[in-house]
C-alpha cells in the first residue's frame, strides 16, 4: 500500500519544477524512488536476512534496509532466520541454502570479491549476496545497490567481482592546520579546528558509506608534504578515532610521514636510515600506533622530493630508507608507499628523473614497499605519456598515484571527467613483456608476481557542501574508486552509472550528459596544452595560463619555458635521442615510435620533439595552424558544453542544475582565456596569425599578463 501511494506523490513531485532541491551533499548514494517499470520486481525485496552480527554485516544490511525503502517506498523487515527472506547476506550462505555453482565462484573471489546470484522463489525474487569475507559481502551488497539505483533488471542475476588491486587508496593533501593542498573544496574534513570530531562523525559515516560504495578500502589522512607532529600522541589518538569510524566500512587509515621525524620530534640528532637509534625509533613509533589502531595500514612518504627530507640527505638511497620503515611496519602487517615523484634541477630533463633514480633499485626494495609512481612523467597534466617507470621494475611492485583533485584542470571550476585519461593510462602499453603488457597490467599483479598490489587517487573532497566543489568532480572520485576495483570497466559505463545515481535515470538526460563528460577532458586538453603542450600554468598557484612567466632565481622546472621552449625556430621539448633523450626510456617499438615525429602520435607531438611553426602535420596544416584549430576547438567544445546542458533544464533539481551552469559560464570564460593567453603569447614567436577563418581573440595579451591570480577564492 505505502509503496503506491509513495509512488503517485513521486509522480506528482517530479514534474518539471517540483523537484526538489537537492545540494549533493548525499554524493550518489541519494536512494530516491525507482520508476514503475522496475517497481514490482525490487517491491519482492522486503526482508532481509544477515548472517552474523559483525560490525561490517551490520553496516551492509543498514544500508540495504535504507536503500531499499527509500528506493521502493516500502517497509522492509530484517528476517532473524533464513527461510520466507528475499535477500541473504553473508559469508557461507550458499551452504546454508544449498545453492550449486557458487562454491567455485567464491574460489575465484579472494579476500574482498562477492557473488550475487538471483536464486528465484515461490513468492518472487530472492537475492544471496556471498563472499569469503564480511568485507566481500560489505561490497556485494553495494554492488547490488547501484544496480537498483541504475534500474538494472535482477531477475537471474549471477554476478562474480574480484579487485583488480588489493590496496585502493585516497590520499588526502590535508594539512594539519585544515588547509588542503591543490583543494579546491573547501576545508580538510579531518582537520579541522572549528568543528569537534563528534560534529562531524554524520559526515565521516556519509564519506565512509561513499568509499565502500565503491571499493576504496584506505585512506592516507595527511598531506605528502608531511608535518612530523603528525607522530605525536595527539594525531596518533585522532587518528585511531578516525579509524574506528571508518572500520566497519572495510577501510584502513595511513598516515603520511616526514622523514626526519627522529631528529624533529624525536631528538634524536639525525634520520639516518642505517643508525641503530633511528630504526629502533621508527620501530618503537609504529609499535605505539599500532597499540592505538590494530589495523592501521601503514605509510606513504614523499621523499627527497620537493625540499622534502629523506634518505639521500645522509648519502643514502630510496631503498634504504624505504627499508628501515617497512622493516618496523612489516611485523603488523604494515605497508609502505614510496613516492617516486622526484625531481631536481640538475639539468637533466625532468621527465627522466624518476626513471633515473628509480629503475636502478629494482630488487632492493622489501616485500612491503610499494612504490608510488604518478601518471605522468612530468606532473598530473591535461595529458602525458605514461611514466616508463611502469614496466621497468620487475621486481617492486609499483602502483599508479592519480589525481584527482583537479590541480591541472581547472580546479573544481571545470568539468572535466577524468575516466578517460585514467583509461588511457591503464591501456597504455609498456611493451616490456611483449606487446599487450598495459600500464594496467604492469601494476596489477598480472605481469609480474607481486606481493601487493595498490593504486592511489589525490582526493578532490572538502568541506563543501557537495563535497568536492563541482558537481560533476563527484563522478571522480565514484569512478577513481570503480577503475580501482576493476579498471576494465569503460568511462562511459562508469558515468553512466553515476549519472543514474546522482541524478536521473532518464536517457534524455543521460545521453547528453554523458556526451558531455566523455568530451569533456579532450577539451580541457585542447584549450589548455593541446599537441603534447605541457606545464603553462602560472606556476605557484597552476591555475589559468602564464606561458610567458619569468621568475629571477626560481628553479628552471618550475616556469612554463623550460616546457615549451617557444622561440622563432619553433616550440616543443626535444626528448628524441637527439635532444633530452627520455624516449630511450620507453621499450620498442615506442622508443623509435616516439623518437620521429612522423610516428609520433600527434596528441603528444610537442612532448617529443621541438618543430618549426610549418611543420606539415598529418591535416596538412602547419603545426602552428593546427595549433590555432585545438585551442579554438578546445573553446568551441565547452561552448556545445553549456549549449547540451542548458537544454536539460527540468531534469533535475534546480539547485544542482544552474550550480552547473554556472561553473560551465566560468569553465567557457577560463577557456579562452586560455586560448587567447597562449595562442597571442607563441604568436609572438611563430609570426603567423591566426587563421582568418576563427573567431578573433577576445583578449589582449599585455592586459592578460597583469592578471593577479587571488588563490583565496580558491581554497
Ligand atoms: O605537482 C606538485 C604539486 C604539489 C604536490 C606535489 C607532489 C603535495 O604542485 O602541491 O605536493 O606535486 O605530488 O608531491
Amino acid at each position: 500500500m505505502r509503496g503506491k501511494f509513495l509512488l503517485l506523490v513521486l509522480l506528482v513531485v517530479s514534474l518539471p519544477g517540483l523537484i526538489s532541491a537537492e545540494s549533493g551533499e548525499k554524493l550518489w548514494l541519494r536512494y530516491v524512488p525507482v520508476s514503475e517499470t522496475v517497481l514490482d520486481d525490487y517491491s519482492t525485496l522486503d526482508n532481509i536476512y544477515a548472517e552474523g552480527e559483525s560490525p561490517v554485516i551490520n553496516v551492509a544490511k543498514e544500508e540495504l534496509l535504507r536503500a531499499l525503502e527509500g528506493m521502493t517506498g516500502m517497509d522492509v523487515e530484517i528476517n532473524k532466520k533464513l527461510s520466507g527472506s528475499s535477500v541473504y547476506l553473508g559469508v557461507g550462505l550458499h551452504e546454508k541454502l544449498e545453492l550449486p555453482g557458487i562454491e567455485e565462484h567464491l574460489n575465484t573471489c579472494g579476500d574482498e570479491g562477492f557473488v550475487i546470484r538471483e536464486i528465484g522463489g515461490e513468492k518472487g525474487l530472492r537475492i544471496v549476496i556471498t563472499a569469503n569475507t564480511d568485507a566481500g559481502v560489505l561490497y556485494g551488497t553495494f554492488a547490488f545497490i547501484r544496480k537498483l539505483q541504475n534500474e538494472e533488471e535482477i531477475q537471474g542475476l549471477d554476478i562474480v567481482e574480484a579487485p583488480k588491486y588489493q590496496h585502493r587508496l585516497l590520499n588526502h593533501w590535508d594539512n594539519l592546520d585544515g588547509t588542503v593542498e591543490r583543494g579546491y573544496a573547501g576545508h580538510s574534513i579531518w582537520w579541522n579546528r572549528e568543528r569537534s570530531f563528534d560534529d562531524l562523525k554524520e559526515d565521516y559515516v556519509v564519506y565512509a558509506r561513499a568509499n565502500a560504495s565503491v571499493g576504496i578500502n584506505g585512506t592516507v589522512l595527511n598531506n605528502v608534504n608531511a608535518n612530523p607532529d603528525v607522530l605525536t600522541d595527539e594525531y596518533i589518538e585522532k587518528f585511531a578515532r578516525f579509524a574506528e569510524v571508518l572500520r566497519p566500512y572495510n577501510i584502513k587509515v595511513y598516515m603520511s610521514v616526514n622523514f626526519s621525524s627522529p631528529a624533529i620530534i624525536g631528538n634524536l640528532e639525525d634520520s639516518d636510515p642505517l643508525k641503530d637509534e633511528v630504526r629502533e625509533w621508527w620501530k618503537n613509533k609504529v609499535k605505539e600506533i599500532y597499540d592505538e589502531i590494530p589495523d592501521f595500514g601503514g605509510f606513504l612518504v614523499k621523499a627527497n622530493s620537493e625540499g622534502q627530507p629523506g634518505p639521500q640527505d645522509y648519502g643514502r638511497t630510496h631503498a634504504d630508507g624505504a627499508n628501515m620503515l617497512a622493516e618496523a611496519l612489516e611485523p603488523y602487517n604494515g605497508i609502505v608507499m614510496w613516492r617516486a615523484f622526484v625531481y631536481a634541477p640538475s639539468g637533466d630533463d625532468r621527465a627522466k628523473q624518476a626513471y633515473k633514480e628509480f629503475v636502478p633499485l629494482d630488487g632492493e626494495f622489501h616485500e612491503n614497499v610499494i612504490v608510488q609512481v604518478k601518471n605522468g612523467p612530468v606532473d598530473f597534466q591535461p595529458r602525458e605519456p605514461f611514466s616508463p617507470v611502469f614496466g621497468a621494475m620487475e621486481h617492486t611492485p609499483l602502483m599508479i598515484e592519480f589525481q584527482i583533485t583537479q590541480e591541472y584542470l581547472g580546479f573544481s571550476n571545470h568539468l572535466a571527467y577524468l575516466p578517460t585519461m585514467q583509461k588511457e593510462t591503464f591501456e597504455s602499453d609498456t611493451y616490456v613483456n611483449g606487446a599487450g603488457s598495459t600500464v594496467a597490467k604492469a601494476t596489477d599483479g598480472s605481469l609480474f608476481d607481486q606481493k601487493h598490489t595498490a593504486i592511489a587517487g589525490v582526493a578532490n573532497i572538502g568541506r563543501d557542501t557537495n563535497w568536492t566543489g563541482h558537481h560533476f568532480a563527484q563522478a571522480n572520485w565514484f569512478a577513481f574508486g570503480r577503475l580501482a576495483w576493476d579498471h576494465t570497466l569503460r568511462a562511459d559505463e562508469i558515468g553512466r552509472e553515476w549519472l543514474g545515481m546522482t541524478f536521473s535515470n532518464d536517457s534524455a538526460f543521460v545521453k547528453p550528459t554523458l556526451n558531455i563528460m566523455m568530451r569533456s577532458r579532450e577539451a580541457v586538453v585542447n584549450y589548455m596544452t593541446p599537441l603534447g603542450l605541457h606545464h603553462l600554468m602560472g606556476w605557484s598557484h597552476h591555475h589559468g595560463p602564464e606561458p610567458w612567466t619569468e621568475i629571477e632565481d626560481a628553479r628552471p622546472d618550475w616556469l612554463p619555458k623550460y616546457y615549451h621552449k617557444a622561440s622563432k625556430d619553433g616550440i616543443g621539448f626535444d626528448r628524441s635521442t637527439s635532444g633530452s633523450d627520455a624516449v630511450s626510456q620507453y621499450e620498442e617499438p615506442l622508443a623509435s615510435m616516439y623518437n620521429n615525429p612522423q610516428t609520433c602520435p600527434e596528441n603528444l607531438i610537442l612532448w617529443f620533439h621541438h618543430l618549426p611553426w610549418n611543420y606539415t602535420m598529418s591535416s596538412g596544416l602547419s603545426l602552428w595552424d593546427e595549433l590555432c584549430y585545438h585551442y579554438y576547438d578546445g573553446v568551441e567544445e565547452v561552448r556545445l558544453m553549456q549549449k547540451k546542458w542548458d537544454r536539460l533544464d527540468g531534469f533535475i533539481d534546480a539547485e544542482r542544475f544552474e550550480h552547473v551552469q554556472h561553473k560551465l559560464k566560468i569553465q567557457s570564460r577560463e577557456a579562452e582565456w586560455w586560448r587567447d593567453a597562449c595562442l597571442l603569447y607563441f604568436q609572438t614567436f611563430s609570426e603567423m596569425s591566426i587563421p582568418p577563418e576563427l573567431e578573433r581573440p577576445v583578449h589582449d595579451l599585455e592586459e592578460l599578463k597583469k592578471i593577479k591570480f587571488d588563490m583565496t577564492h580558491h581554497n
